[in-house]
């Protein structure tokens, strides 16, 4: 079986990445599927989930938006450190989770069916930023995450899963965020092993 290599990209707390890492080893995807978590990579140097894939012994890099004149630029710098986890292999799967920099188009094509993203709303509804601030002003009365393969339109890509919660009086954005983010663990692994398994 052709070794198949996932590297998740994050900003942030990396709680969906650990959600995948987490399945990845309880449902044996490297013996079931060839697969496996090569490394994980951060536009922010402080992001916790980075620390916590160090720990797990996953290969990690940083590059650092913030240091690139231009998107391109930082694009092909990520295209650059991603493919350079293991250049023998070029990654499977790109997963977007929690990563909060818009992909330009060069980077779109560069790993072409090979990106996804979960977002935090029921697509097509609200996608870009403040999705759950939004849901509740809305007046929405369910809200969820939609995971969806990564297209150079934002938010776009076909849809893969979706998962529903209620909105609840009261909610407010991180209360919100935080049903969703249940929710989010569950169907991002589920959504990723199916890309894995292959069609019979
Ligand atoms: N790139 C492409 N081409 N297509 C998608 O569908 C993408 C993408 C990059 C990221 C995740 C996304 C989301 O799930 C995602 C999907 C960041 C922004 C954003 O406006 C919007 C959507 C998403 C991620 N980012 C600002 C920017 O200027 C920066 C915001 C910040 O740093 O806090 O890139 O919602
Ligand atoms: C998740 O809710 C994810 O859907 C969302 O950020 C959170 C990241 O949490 N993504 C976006 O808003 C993308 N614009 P995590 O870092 O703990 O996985």
């Amino acid at each position: 079986m052709q070794k198949k290599n996932i590297v998740i990209l994050i900003s942030g707390q990396g709680s969906n990445m650990q959600a995948i890492v987490r399945a990845a080893q309880a449902q044996r995807w490297s013996q079931r599927h060839g697969a496996q978590v090569l490394g994980v990579v951060s536009n922010k140097a402080a992001s916790a989930g980075l620390a916590w894939a160090r720990e797990q012994g996953l290969a990690t890099a940083v590059v650092e938006h913030a240091a690139y004149p231009t998107r391109e630029a930082f694009d092909a710098e990520l295209v650059r450190a991603i493919d350079a986890l293991d250049p023998q292999t070029p990654p499977a799967l790109v997963v977007l989770a929690g990563f909060m920099r818009i992909l330009t188009p060069d980077f779109v094509d560069h790993y072409t069916g090979r990106l996804v993203n979960i977002h935090p709303s029921l697509l097509p509804a609200f996608a870009g930023l403040h999705t759950h601030r939004r849901a509740i002003e809305a007046g929405c009365k369910f809200a969820g995450a939609t995971v969806h393969r990564v297209t150079a339109e934002l938010d776009h890509g076909e849809f893969l899963d979706q998962a529903v919660v209620p909105v609840l009086p009261g909610d407010t954005p991180d209360t919100l965020a935080a049903r969703v983010l249940t929710q989010e663990h569950l169907i991002y692994p589920r959504a990723i092993e199916r890309l894995l398994a292959p069609a019979v």
